[in-house]
């Protein structure tokens, strides 16, 4: 297909990605942490981060935050965070309950077989959808680490009534307009059985649940040899489809850059979506990126990212669906493929640039970031602050 700039600058104009707070935080694996001078500490550290972002790259007004990383003090620190967002011109985000913390939180939250606990995890989820009231963001983003690691020790069946009761009561206590996405992960840190393991389960809760909740595709949770693009397919054709975590791995919840690793599996995930919204109801899925950058520059990290997927996303728009689909029929394998691999070895870098200049972004995002000098600016501001201990970010 022609790469007309009205054409591209369209779909260009139409892409908002948001990125997590957590990704310019210091973070690890339970091998260590690699602090960076330049990580941020304070949410407004993170709102500044997000803000720089959005300045090059033109793509993330809103950043996704972590209830107990981002909002320790629960409602009584929303209206700082409004004023963060106002006076950084970055909107909140996702909100994302955090239920992987806390000690009582061993055996589960909201699967625990203590009614309880449960009931103490129901509070922090229906906090967290105060919250987002309170901030103006849309979605809940709900990821439980809850399982177990041994046969025999749990009752899967139990826990699956439980998590439905809770995730029913949650549902219940949104307001219209907010939506419940429901994140699964195969596996880590529960070793033996996940209670959200796959989207087969979050779909069936997300139905449970109600209208407003959808699936949460992390494309970090699927076994190497799933087909992520097949199951995003199928979410979409049910309209179960709430919103994609995205970031590359080479063998599990990697969390790597996205397209570092595979962009072509990005590629065949954009092009499901760009071939959807043209065919029936209009797609409501929300964008976000969820990485660690436990090597990378964290802001370094974070736009890269922002142009690999502005990359991918332009590419994939490239195909031409009804050229397309006139060789899907004829199953003329060849023809069709070449059609779809051409666009994703299209150099859209030019198209891209040429976009930049026109919406008076820098050309090259990367190269404007290092000229800024604003990754050395922050980490004499800001290192000396940092501490190797606690928990993930
Ligand atoms: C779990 C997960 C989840 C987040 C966390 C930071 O692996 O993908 O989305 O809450 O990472
Ligand atoms: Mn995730």
């Amino acid at each position: 297909m022609e790469q007309t700039s009205d054409f591209a600058f369209g779909i260009l104009d139409r892409l908002e990605i948001e990125i997590p707070s957590w990704g310019f935080a210091n973070t690890g694996t339970r091998f260590g942490k690699f602090l960076q001078p330049a990580a941020a500490f304070t949410i407004e550290e993170k709102f500044a981060d997000a803000a720089q972002v959005h300045k090059l790259t033109g793509t993330t007004p809103t950043i996704a935050l972590h209830v107990l990383w981002d909002i320790p003090g629960g409602l009584a620190d929303a209206e700082a965070v409004v004023a963060l967002a106002e006076q950084y011109g970055i909107r909140p985000g996702s909100i994302n309950p955090n239920l992987f913390q806390d000690q009582q939180y061993k055996f589960g939250s909201l699967c625990h077989p203590d009614a309880g606990i449960r009931a103490q995890a129901l509070d922090h989820l229906l906090l967290s959808v105060k919250l987002a009231a309170k901030l103006g963001s849309r979605d809940i983003s709900l990821w439980l680490p809850d399982g177990s690691n041994y046969p025999g020790t749990q009752s899967i069946r139990h826990r699956i009534a439980w998590l439905e009761g809770a995730l029913k009561e949650a549902h219940a206590h949104l307001a219209p307009g907010q939506r419940l996405l429901i994140e699964y992960k195969p596996f880590e840190p529960a070793f033996y059985h996940t209670d959200i393991a796959d989207w087969g389960m979050a779909m069936h809760l997300a139905h449970a649940a109600g209208p407003q909740a959808k699936v949460l595709v992390d494309t970090g949770h699927h076994y190497a040899a799933q087909n992520i693009e097949q199951i995003v397919a199928w979410l979409i054709h049910t309209q179960m489809l709430g919103g994609f975590h995205f970031n590359d791995r080479r063998y599990a919840d990697d969390d790597l850059t996205l397209g570092s690793i595979d962009p072509y599996q990005v590629f065949r995930i954009f092009h499901e979506i760009h071939s959807a919204a043209g065919e029936g109801p209009p797609l409501d899925v929300a964008f976000m990126i969820d990485q660690s950058h436990n090597l990378k520059g964290k802001i370094e990290a974070m736009v890269q990212t922002i142009v690999s997927a502005q990359e991918l996303w332009l590419k994939a728009a490239l195909v031409d669906r009804a050229q397309l689909a006139a060789l899907q029929a004829q199953c003329d394998l060849v023809a069709a493929e070449e059609l779809f691999r051409s666009a994703f070895w299209t150099d859209v870098r030019p198209t891209l640039a040429a976009w930049r200049a026109a919406r008076n972004l820098p050309a090259d995002p990367l190269r404007a970031l290092s000229e800024s000098g604003y990754v050395a600016t922050v980490a004499s501001q800001r290192s000396g602050k940092q501490t190797s201990g606690g928990s993930y970010a």
